[in-house]
């Protein structure tokens, strides 16, 4: 068996021989080698202790845990290297604005100005003169102000409290049952929270949206430092597949997770050669190759491409991993690129979704998922679902386009306006950034003709190409903001919004003779940076709350001492019963007010929408009509289809909804705002912020057990309350988007209905018979929408206070009922240290 432990003299982490422990695990044996190689191979031997001439030292240690092989141990012992490392970093970050201050070594200490600066031990320059014995260091105490940016070391030093308050526990060893239940509860929830702090889930999405050939894909490679990771547009080549970009935090290979379709759902999409569409024999001629979109699926299939393909297909999942970008977009691009050059090679028709994962952009990617999302142009119903499904999960958004377009092109704002219910009430978006790109390439003689730019720094040669630029970017933000301010769609203006003016071609080229900061993708960077240091701030929140709760609940143990205390407890257990029957009486009266306005707002919209949806559904079927192909690939499409070179898709069911939008959105809106910070006064999470069972003004004296299980219970609150947080947001997605699937369902027997019409008129045939199925269903259709959408509402709001009142009611119950006469450990200074880090925390 081998020790992982810590030794206490220098904090250096080790893995030993479990044979060399003391009894108790406080003590290790040492051997006196000066060779590395020899403590190794000791310690994977488990050589008795005080093997050898020279006899072996007894050093303090701090014991970790114990493993039945060296890698296990080894794995352990890098594990929390890494995390002393991560706070050295953190803190080596904010040296150069914090004094070195001598302090102790853990812990806190006054500043001259009297405030509170936490200061903890970096180890640098170790040696080891002797394995394991004396380590020289340097110990530089350096201090974290209060208001600078050390979330990672304030994460670190919680983990590392924890850490030892496990280790104490567990060398615990009692005979008496409750004190074992209650310490292996205990030990339960540290590894709980330990298991919470390492989910790397929580992620921001970006989508980046524009039109093909802006630059999104090279502003992707910019922005990650990355030349040639996506592939952007040479030689009339484009993105043709959803890209999702993210971090491998795993190890250093470039990867890609690329989900195919089904055999079966391509052939279906190729079958009747009759009614492909144009984008239909597209695709059939970029896999197959030249004249393919002539040939019927039998023809297709005597090809031996055929057999090729399906073998491909086959597979339903490709993983393509290299170390080398080079390698590794040599062997992606061919499945999410589409060009007109070597039809015959390309499997982007065939592709579901692509992840990519690149190794060493922590920093910028942590917590980000980023969408490169093809230019407008391809469709199939697949990827029609994903691309609405992506753009709910976007909780921000890029529109990319070229600076020399950036006002006179209509296509971002159509986007947009398109997209608005799936980024606000139907998802979570809350900042639209719109990103000028191409900054450097600029016709000077043709700009200053023009912009007519006048002033004095219009001179010549390389200042005055400088000048036009910063000129042109200048004019550009001015006009782009403007256009924000004035658009008239109100929704546009509830997110945050900002324009960047950038060059990806510059960030990578010097010739371009621009300076980074002129490129702005070291601003987009930093954006990320902040995203991603804001999500740790919440995790490293979160941690410390959750192992403040730990904290409180075993100082509440040792203070069950008293005789009397049982009948006090009683009485205090009973009050928050009641507290918690009584906050959610009021929870559920606020929800039920909400349910009854909302209510009432889709009644309007359903008798608007029974009314009016023949009329406001006619123009759009007609919109469609000149080509009889799209209009049946819309009704094959279920309602939905997006013409090639078409701005937006056409949405049958998002027009039939149209009515019933305009009256819920904004009364929807302010209750499930975008921005759960935004207080609207009628939020769900405002009411959910509200709710405590914690009597206000209820004051314990610090050292007594009701002072610890009351801020137990806060830690509680705010723990089911931040679950709800995340859980909410996914929950009101799902309600929205109840309106249109409701519609959706209803229609598409008519849909299939329309599609299958045929021969002379067909085109007049489908459009009557969907007219005559919205007359026929319209009385039931909405007011179906209606009812499940009230229905889930009303679930999203019953499981809110019933995850109140089950989570709340176990905390109570854990904080009375346990009946520990004897004290398990004390854990006061520990509590002091994570105070002081919440205060910290709260303020960086
Ligand atoms: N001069 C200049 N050219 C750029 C810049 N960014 C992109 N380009 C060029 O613009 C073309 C299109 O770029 P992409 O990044 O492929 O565009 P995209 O928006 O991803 O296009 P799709 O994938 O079709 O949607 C390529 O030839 C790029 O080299 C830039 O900042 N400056
Ligand atoms: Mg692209």
């Amino acid at each position: 068996m081998y020790a992982v432990v810590t030794l206490e003299e220098s904090e250096e982490v080790m893995v030993t021989a479990s044979n060399w422990l003391s009894e108790d695990k406080k003590q290790c044996y040492w051997p006196p080698y000066k060779s590395s190689e020899k403590f190794i191979e000791a310690v994977q031997k488990g050589l008795a202790p005080q093997t050898g001439e020279k006899s072996w030292e007894k050093l303090a240690v701090l014991f970790h845990e114990e493993y039945g092989t060296y890698e296990e141990a080894k794995e352990k012992q890098k594990e929390l290297n890494e995390q002393t490392e991560q706070a050295a970093t953190a803190v080596n970050q904010v040296t150069e604005t914090c004094p070195l201050f001598p302090g102790p070594s853990l812990g806190f200490s006054q500043n001259a100005s009297g405030s509170k600066v936490f200061s903890i031990a970096v180890l640098a320059g170790t040696t080891l003169e002797i394995q394991g014995t004396k380590r020289k260091r340097e110990s530089r105490d350096l201090n974290i102000s209060a208001k600078s940016n050390s979330e990672m070391a304030i994460l670190n030093m919680a983990k590392k409290k924890m850490n030892e308050v496990n280790v104490r526990l567990q060398n615990i060893s009692s005979t008496d049952r409750t004190t074992n239940e209650l310490k292996n509860t205990i030990l339960d929830a540290i590894a709980k929270i330990n298991e919470m702090e390492k989910d790397k889930r929580r992620k921001e999405t970006i989508g980046v949206f524009g039109k093909t050939g802006e630059g999104k894909s090279s502003l992707l490679n910019a922005v990650l430092g990355l030349e040639g990771l996506l592939p952007s547009g040479s030689l009339g080549a484009c993105t043709a597949v959803i890209t999702q970009v993210e971090a491998n935090l795993e190890d250093s290979e470039y990867k890609a997770e690329i989900e195919l379709i089904s055999k079966e759902e391509w052939e279906r999409e190729i079958a009747s050669k009759d009614e492909r569409t144009d984008t239909d024999n597209e695709r059939i001629i970029a896999v197959y190759g030249a004249d393919a979109d002539k040939k019927s699926l039998e023809e297709l299939k005597k090809d031996a491409k055929y057999a090729e393909i399906d073998h491909f297909l086959s597979a339903g999942k490709k993983i393509i991993s290299h170390t080398e970008v080079f390698d590794f977009l040599h062997d992606v691009k061919r499945n999410i690129e589409q060009s007109e050059y070597n039809p015959g090679g390309w499997y982007w028709p065939l592709v579901k979704s692509v992840t990519i994962k690149i190794p060493d952009r922590q920093e910028l990617l942590e917590h980000i998922v980023l969408f490169d999302v093809p230019g407008t142009g391809d469709c199939n119903k697949i990827r029609n679902d994903l691309w609405k499904s992506k753009v709910r999960e976007c909780s921000s958004v890029w529109i990319v386009n070229g600076i020399n377009r950036a006002i006179s092109s209509i296509e971002p704002w159509s986007i947009m306006e398109h997209c608005m219910q799936d980024l606000g009430p139907g998802g979570q978006c809350k900042t639209i950034n719109f990103i000028c790109t191409r900054t450097d390439d600029i016709n000077i003689k043709e700009y200053q003709r023009s912009a007519r730019p006048s002033g004095d720094q219009f001179t010549s040669g390389k200042n005055l190409k400088t000048a036009c630029i910063h000129h042109r970017n200048k004019t550009a933000k001015d006009s782009v903001k403007n256009k924000f301010e004035t658009m008239k769609s109100k929704d546009f203006r509830r997110f945050t919004a900002d324009v960047f003016t950038v060059s990806s071609k510059a960030y990578f080229d010097a010739d371009l003779q621009m300076d980074q900061n002129e490129t702005e993708i070291p601003k987009l960077q930093d954006l990320l940076k902040n995203t991603n240091k804001s999500i740790r701030r919440e995790l490293t929140r979160d941690y410390v709350n959750q192992a403040k709760g730990v904290l409180f609940f075993i100082q509440s143990i040792k203070l069950d001492t008293n005789e009397g205390m049982a009948k006090l407890k009683a009485t205090v257990c009973k009050d928050y019963y009641e507290s918690l029957e009584k906050a959610l009486k009021e929870l559920n009266s606020q929800f039920n007010s909400h349910y009854k306005i909302i209510e009432q707002c889709f009644s309007k919209g359903v008798e608007k929408s029974v009314e009016q949806c023949v009329s406001t559904t006619k123009p759009v079927i007609a919109s469609v009509k000149p080509s009889d192909k799209t209009l049946q690939a819309l009704c094959k499409n279920k309602g939905y289809y997006w013409p090639k070179n078409k701005d937006a898709p056409v949405d049958l069911n998002k027009c039939l909804a149209k009515h019933i939008y305009e009256n819920i959105d904004e009364e929807f809106n302010l209750i499930f705002p975008v921005d759960s910070k935004i207080k609207t006064g009628k939020s769900v999470q405002e009411q959910i912020d509200k709710f405590s069972i914690i009597q206000n003004g209820t004051v314990y004296a610090p050292s007594s057990m009701l002072y610890h299980i009351q801020n137990f219970m806060k830690t509680e609150e705010t723990k089911v309350k931040t679950f709800l947080k995340s859980d909410v947001v996914q929950r009101k997605i799902n309600i929205y988007s109840l309106i249109q699937t409701t519609i959706q369902d209803q229609m598409t027997a008519g849909y299939k209905k329309a599609a299958e019409k045929r021969g002379l008129g067909a085109m007049g045939k489908r459009e009557t018979t969907i007219i005559e199925t919205i007359e026929l269903l319209k009385d039931s259709m909405f007011k179906d929408a209606k009812i499940q959408f009230l229905k889930e509402f009303k679930s999203v709001t019953n499981y809110i206070g019933k995850t109140l009142k089950t989570e709340l009611s176990k905390s109570v119950e854990r904080s009375f009922s346990q009946s520990s006469k004897a004290s398990l450990m004390d854990v006061s200074t520990e509590i002091e240290t994570l105070e002081t880090l919440s205060e910290h925390i709260a303020e960086i």
